[in-house]
């Protein structure tokens, strides 16, 4: 059997965000969001979430136990400055030190995302991203981390997945402010391109070596009628909008139309000293997708994911197409020539076996970007701990280690886990021999 090998800088690791792990983030937006009963799956809120903020020595030492090498974790702006930009609270400066210092002392790289989501309930007050003049806020935050972190942090994400946030919270409307105002998502699009680029430049500028990038999530679009003209061009519109604008703006500075209006900017272009991919899902495009879409009117069983019905939903609604990593790896390779990480992939599934293949299905696709001379240097899986999938609340299970919230936040380390562990600590995975093509199943 081929074992499929990864080199021995490629870092492996996993994912996690402030809110949906650390518990009790009373300051920020998603705080003030979730009281409200109807915004929630089942009216969960974050509340403890993992309990990860009093036990990430605990935390770290499992991840070194099931030798990841790398980390990936933000720092919770609201926690810095709960009440006023010009108030900063020492408890958390000294909270984010250990935490930083627990991570190294257990040989574990930090990668470090200065925005995942969330932002203090002052900010969104004053209207968070949708003001270009309150960029600067984040800006004075940024600047903050890096003078104080920077010794401890050698990668840093900027913003996570900017083509989400303005979305979901301004189009879909799942996320704070829970808006439905097209306009108004362009224009956050817009300043948080913006914001990314000051960002990375504030970090260069604070610590030469540092490593930059913003992490983009990217979906493959797909026709949902094979070989039909019009869903093919409803696909091409669809992820121009979705992720074309976004990527040009960060390879070339220019924003085009209509998240921006004849926008050149120099300082946005090459902002990047790799890029990080979250990778998920293909969705799946036609008319009449895209104005259900619009609408927000899309069925769970006819909806974006699924070309048949038949396909297998995980817990998020997402079938599973492995190739699609591929795909988008290529596509950042070709059109950045940078270095990759791929900041998150993962299932949410109580199915632990599906887990497990899935991991593998997904690596052997980083393997086959590496074989074709793509500089692809790490991958973190989404997430080490069960946690507060947003809007769908706690019913999605991502974790390797798993979360009992009735039993005081019990870790239970899952079988997959082991099994990532055991590719980490080898280097590598055999593989089927491939199958003749007539035997392959058409499914990733
Ligand atoms: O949980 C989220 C994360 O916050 C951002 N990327 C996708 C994950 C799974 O939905």
């Amino acid at each position: 059997m081929p074992f499929l090998r990864f080199p021995d800088h490629f870092l492996f690791g996993s994912s996690s965000s402030a809110h949906q792990v650390e518990g009790n983030n009373i300051h920020n937006q998603w705080w003030h969001f979730e009281q409200a009963q109807d915004k929630i799956k089942r009216g969960e809120k974050s509340g403890r979430a993992a309990d990860h903020y009093t036990r990430y020595q605990e935390d770290f030492q499992t991840l070194k136990e099931l030798r990841h090498e790398a980390h990936r974790i933000s720092l919770e702006w609201s926690r810095f400055f709960p009440e006023s930009p010009d108030n900063l609270n020492p408890e958390a400066v000294e909270h984010y030190h250990n935490v930083l210092d627990a991570l190294l002392e257990q040989g574990i790289e930090p990668f470090v995302t200065t925005f995942h989501f969330t932002i203090p309930q002052w900010f969104a007050e004053m209207g968070g991203f949708e003001k270009a003049e309150n960029i600067r806020h984040y800006e004075a935050f940024v600047r903050f981390l890096g003078e104080e972190y920077g010794a401890k942090v050698r990668y840093w994400c900027t913003i996570n997945e900017p083509n989400i946030y303005a979305s979901f919270a301004y189009i879909i409307g799942e996320y704070p402010p829970g808006v439905k105002n097209i306009g108004l998502a362009l224009k956050v699009l817009n300043h948080l391109i913006k914001a990314h680029a000051k960002a990375y430049h504030i970090l260069k500028a604070a610590q030469p070596n540092a490593q930059v990038g913003i992490v983009v999530h990217l979906p493959v679009f797909a026709p949902l009628r094979k070989g039909n003209w019009v869903d093919k061009l409803s696909a091409r519109c669809a992820d121009w909008m979705f992720s074309g604008i976004l990527l040009e703006a960060l390879k070339t500075g220019k924003i085009h139309a209509p998240v921006g209006f004849l926008e050149q900017h120099d300082f946005i272009k090459d902002s990047n000293d790799f890029i990080g991919l979250n990778y998920y899902v293909r969705m799946f495009a036609s008319p009449r997708h895209a104005l259900a879409t619009a609408l927000n009117s899309l069925d769970e069983h006819h909806g974006v994911f699924r070309r048949t019905g038949l396909e297998r939903l995980t817990q998020s609604g997402w079938a599973v197409y492995a190739k699609g990593l591929y795909k988008c790896l290529k596509r950042l390779h070709t059109k950045f020539g940078l270095p990759l990480y791929i900041t998150e992939n993962g299932i949410a599934t109580d199915d632990d076996e599906w887990r497990k293949t899935y991991i593998r299905k997904h690596l052997k696709q980083v393997h086959k970007a590496l074989e074709k001379g793509m500089d692809v240097r790490g991958y973190f899986y989404w997430s080490n701990l069960d946690n507060f999938e947003w809007s769908y609340g706690f019913e999605p299970r991502f974790g390797l280690i798993a979360v009992d919230y009735e039993d005081d936040c019990k870790r239970t380390i899952r079988d997959s886990a082991w099994v990532y562990a055991k590719i980490i600590e080898e280097r590598g995975f055999e593989v089927e021999e491939k199958a003749p093509k007539e035997l392959q199943e058409n499914t990733a």
